[in-house]
């Protein structure tokens, strides 16, 4: 098949799920056109059965914002005419299930039928999606689209909720390459990070106020109270200031590396003891999947999409949204021994290969075929 893969290209979990699938796909022999604004991030090579094209939106002082779906939409119905694009999955729908369907009913008046697979990843729909600004072209789009597809059950529950729509959310939960995550402790350069008796402790995010930061350095302060520990912060955003700061009052910032962006997450995670996300809502939780995949147990808040990864006294364990001291507490259950951190990391691994690449991926591709079978003709 030609699919054509829209998607953010940065480092957010819905931009990094969709380019591993593009990448998975393109193994499994189809032809993929990954089409967005910059080449996506974790798409570090282009092969002759995968390429990029280059959304772009020119300046123009007229306009106060420029026109990206606009831009977006067009170069949709350019791309699908030129390389015979037979279906477009389109990664959160804000803008790019609308412009999507834009494109569908230009193509539609030239006599080309393509079906839009729309997959809802979490803030396109909790945060984003349902502001009344939004909330008419969202519950459009999704209703326009020939199929569409939420990461977890959690959040095709709220999509009916918020969007009172009867159109039928396949769940197709985020997935894990389980290979790529089978570097050992050896592999890694934990020694530039961390002294041996130390815990190493991460947490991966891009530091918006939902990833709850600050609940973050407050809970490692708590565990480093009680035994040596070291924390790893990775990613860039808004709260990673407000984080510094309080490294500096609670005088911690000697126990906690600021490591910023990172397309090797996985060489972090390898050295790992345990991993941190305690978010305000979580469609999925991408990143404690990747910490799991790694042996690395997960302590996290109890919302969204999350008690549908991380397994309560197997992979780690889930507490109420803000409970730092409780968080804090269920750290050291599974860090303070060594025999029950390894019953844990074990814990985790077995939890990973739930959602393994080679068993999620055929989902996606039963729908692109359904979805060729049974384009809504506009
Ligand atoms: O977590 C983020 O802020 C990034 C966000 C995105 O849209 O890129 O991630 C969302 O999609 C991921 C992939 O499906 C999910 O694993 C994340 O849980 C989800 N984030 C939220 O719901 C906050």
């Amino acid at each position: 098949m030609n699919i054509g893969i829209v998607c953010y290209p940065t480092f957010g979990g819905s931009g990094v799920l969709a380019t591993e699938l593009g990448l998975e796909l393109s193994r499994k022999g189809h032809e993929i056109h990954f089409i967005t604004y910059s080449q996506p991030v974790r798409l570090e090579l282009l092969s002759s059965n995968v390429h990029f094209h280059e959304v772009n939106v020119p300046e123009y002082p007229l306009f106060h914002y420029q026109p990206y779906e606009l831009a977006l939409s067009s170069k949709l119905v350019d791309m699908v005419k030129i390389h015979n694009i037979d279906v477009l999955h389109v990664h959160y729908a804000i803008p790019h299930a609308y412009a999507a369907y834009m494109a569908k009913k230009m193509l539609h008046e030239e006599g080309i039928n393509v079906p839009i697979v729309t997959t809802l990843h979490g803030t396109d729909v909790t945060l984003v999606g349902s502001h009344p600004f939004y909330k008419t072209a969202v519950t459009f789009s999704i209703n326009k689209s020939d199929a569409v597809t939420s990461v977890s059950q959690n959040l095709k529950e709220v999509t009916q909720r918020l969007f009172n729509t009867q159109k039928e959310i396949k769940v197709v939960p985020n997935f894990i390459d389980l290979e790529k995550y089978k570097t050992t402790y050896t592999d890694c350069d934990r020694d530039l990070l961390a002294r041996p008796e130390e815990r190493v402790i991460t947490h991966v995010s891009n530091f918006r106020p939902v990833k709850r930061i600050a609940d973050v350095i407050e809970i490692f302060y708590k565990i480093q109270n009680e035994l040596p520990a070291k924390l790893m912060m990775v990613g860039e955003g808004p709260e990673r200031k407000q984080a510094e700061h309080l490294c500096k009052t609670y005088n911690i910032e000697d126990k906690v590396v600021f490591l910023g962006n990172s397309s090797e997450v996985d060489k972090i995670l390898c050295f790992s003891d345990l991993f941190l996300l305690p978010s305000e809502t979580e469609s999925f939780g991408l990143a404690a999947l990747e910490a799991m995949a790694s042996g690395v147990p997960v302590i996290s808040s109890n919302s969204g999409g999350i008690p549908e990864v991380n397994i309560e006294g197997v992979s780690g364990y889930l507490s109420p949204v803000g409970a730092i001291d409780e968080m804090a507490q269920n750290a050291l259950k599974i860090l303070k021994a060594d025999s029950t951190l390894n019953t844990f990391k074990h814990g985790a691994q077995v939890t990973a290969t739930k959602f393994d690449i080679h068993k999620i991926v055929p989902f996606y591709e039963a729908i692109y075929e359904e979805a060729l079978k049974n384009c809504i003709s506009i």
